[in-house]
């Protein structure tokens, strides 16, 4: 059985495994689950992640696994995607994990409440607002310095960040703001063979 991924469409924590199938040459059929409707919740979705949570795959084998970050180290292990070099494989994780604790809650939740659930701009949690920019801040700073977050190539960093920074927009962030950033987020487009995001 080839690969499977359950995956919504909207959700950049999806489109990072994707996107990583797809530059790998992975064979993959996707499974669309539409969160908004609550097909992450069902019983049968929950005996394959109680998380309740796209992305999952299931693998050929049927064993599953979810969390997008874990899943695309699954997918690349062995792969240019991940570098051989013990301290750059380091900082990668570093980026993987940075991601999901100071950057995804901030960008990804605003992009959320304001695409999908129309809350207006100006009712976002400051906070939320406040640490959003602080990530894209980060990461212009990083982005100043190299075209890759670690080392001379893509890898899963890439992938990984640029996911929901290149929709910033959609939750009221201005990338035009962080102009390396907004580089950066147009050159992995390009390897990814992506279009700019609407
Ligand atoms: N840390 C998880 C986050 C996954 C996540 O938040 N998934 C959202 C879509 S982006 C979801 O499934 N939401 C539906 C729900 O929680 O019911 C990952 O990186 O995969």
């Amino acid at each position: 059985m080839v690969l499977q991924i359950f995956g919504d469409s909207i959700s950049g924590n999806c489109l990072k495994v994707k996107w990583t199938a797809d530059l790998l040459g992975i064979p993959y059929r996707w499974i669309e689950i539409d969160i908004l409707k609550g097909e992450s919740r069902t019983p049968d979705f929950l005996a394959m992640n109680p998380a309740g949570q796209v992305p999952v795959v299931r693998l050929s084998d049927n064993r599953t696994i979810g969390q997008s970050n874990a899943i695309i180290l699954h997918l690349a292990e062995g792969s240019r995607l991940i570098p051989s070099n013990a301290f750059d494989r380091a900082k990668m994780m570093e980026w993987l994990f940075w991601e999901q604790y100071s950057h995804e809650p901030y960008i990804a939740v605003a992009r959320f409440q304001v695409r999908y659930l129309k809350r207006p701009l100006v009712e976002l949690d400051a906070q939320l607002v406040e640490r959003g920019n602080a990530a894209l801040a980060l990461l212009e700073l990083a982005t100043q310095k190299a075209p890759f977050l670690v080392g001379d190539q893509i890898n899963l960093a890439d992938i990984s960040l640029v996911a929901y920074t290149r929709m910033a927009h959609h939750g009221g962030f201005i990338l035009t703001q962080y102009p390396s950033v907004l580089r950066w987020v147009r050159k992995i487009e390009d390897v990814l063979n992506l279009g700019v995001a609407d």
